[in-house]
């Protein structure tokens, strides 16, 4: 269970560390697998794209050269996945920290960057990609490797969870993302991690990332969770009912399942 100071923590700020949340001997199993997936089925064009790119970027060469190897819905290819991402232990911290008693997996996301010329991510929150009707809403950064600075860990703006959904720059050439003259990765704290530690964060908390200078794999997954009350409104994984993994789906008005086990907004009578 979370202590009183890593609530209060959260709240201040937005974002918290657990550390060791997956022991060792499930750790190495998941980050087999996810190496099996990697090779397997993943892109290695996901690198998110844009003029943006040119603020985190040292050179042409380095632009040219930056790779994020990405995929979605690592339960789909990997018991040792499936067991990940609905682990008691992590449920009830994020239940916690949502103060909800009931929890829904909404989606899982590879970023995995390559020694020397993994990725950057600019300063962005995650509500353009699953918008969502209110915040009730966390990310979980499940880390397969040691993360820090060199080999660009997660950066995130303190406390600015509490800007709410903000607009963001959206095109066919860029990836969502906000300006950036206004939010610089600079200004930005950064939060190393060891393999098997959880960063947790909010849904309008604003972060992202350098690039990987450091010669080693910097792999994580996001894991997204929700209260299953907060309705999706547009973006990732739309319409489809995630696992419970906290309590039961309380029935929310105006929504129904469809024959396909989908949800729906509920027909006008
Ligand atoms: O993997 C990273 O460094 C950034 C992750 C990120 O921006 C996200 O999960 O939305």
């Amino acid at each position: 269970m979370l202590t009183r100071e890593q609530i209060d923590f959260f709240r201040e700020n937005g974002f918290i560390r657990l550390e060791q949340v997956y022991p060792p001997d499930e750790l190495r199993q998941m980050s087999e697998e996810l190496d099996y997936i990697i090779q397997t089925f993943a892109t290695w064009a996901a690198a998110w794209r844009g003029p943006w790119r040119k603020h985190y970027v040292k050179d042409e060469e380095e632009d040219r050269k930056a790779t994020l190897v990405a995929i979605h819905e690592m339960q789909h290819y990997s018991a040792a996945w499936t067991r990940a991402v609905t682990k008691p232990d992590l449920a009830d911290a994020v239940a916690a920290l949502m103060d909800t008693d009931t929890l829904e997996v909404h989606h899982s996301t590879l970023h995995a960057k390559p020694p020397d010329v993994g990725a950057p991510f600019p300063m962005h929150q995650d509500v353009p990609f699953y918008e969502h009707s209110d915040g009730r809403y966390m990310d979980a950064l499940v880390h397969l490797d040691d993360a820090d600075e060199r080999s660009g860990c997660i950066k995130f703006l303190k406390g600015s969870y509490r800007l709410g959904p903000l607009k963001h720059i959206l095109g066919p050439d860029t990836a969502p993302h906000l300006p950036t003259d206004q939010y610089r990765l600079d200004d930005a704290v950064f939060v190393p991690a060891k393999a098997g530690d959880v960063v947790l964060f909010h849904l309008w908390t604003i972060h992202g990332s350098a690039v990987n200078h450091s010669g080693l794999w910097r792999r994580l997954v996001r894991v997204g969770f929700r209260d299953p009350r907060n309705q999706q409104v547009a973006g990732q994984g739309l319409g489809r009912p995630g696992i419970l993994v906290k309590g039961v789906r309380p029935k929310v008005e105006g929504m129904e399942v469809n024959v396909y086990g989908n949800w729906i907004p509920q027909k006008k009578a």
